[in-house]
């Protein structure tokens, strides 16, 4: 089960939250979207699962993931190790 936590942008071409979900999409990883509140202070649930409010965060089995660019290296990671198997 992989999830993305982002904003409530309404496309994928505006902010780093679309930018991980196109990642994700030309990776072939089939994920949940969660869209957060506007506001960090609104968004409890993420500091409960990464200490910060920002977003994007990425939820990939066991891994929770927060920083686009974290992100990014890890999904270039995953999809590595998909073409190599
Ligand atoms: N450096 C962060 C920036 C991410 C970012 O700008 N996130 C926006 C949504 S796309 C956000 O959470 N904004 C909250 C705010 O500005 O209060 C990253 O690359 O992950």
């Amino acid at each position: 089960m992989t999830t993305l936590y982002r904003c409530k942008a309404p496309t994928d071409l505006v902010c780093r939250c679309g930018k991980v979900a196109r990642r994700l999409r030309s990776a072939g990883i089939e994920f949940e979207e969660v869209r957060v509140q506007f506001r960090k202070r609104d968004r409890p649930e993420i500091d409960e699962l990464t200490g910060q409010r920002w977003v994007p965060v990425l939820v990939h089995r066991n891994e929770v993931i927060h920083d686009s660019h974290r992100i990014l290296e890890y999904i270039d990671w995953i999809d590595d190790r998909t073409e190599a198997a």
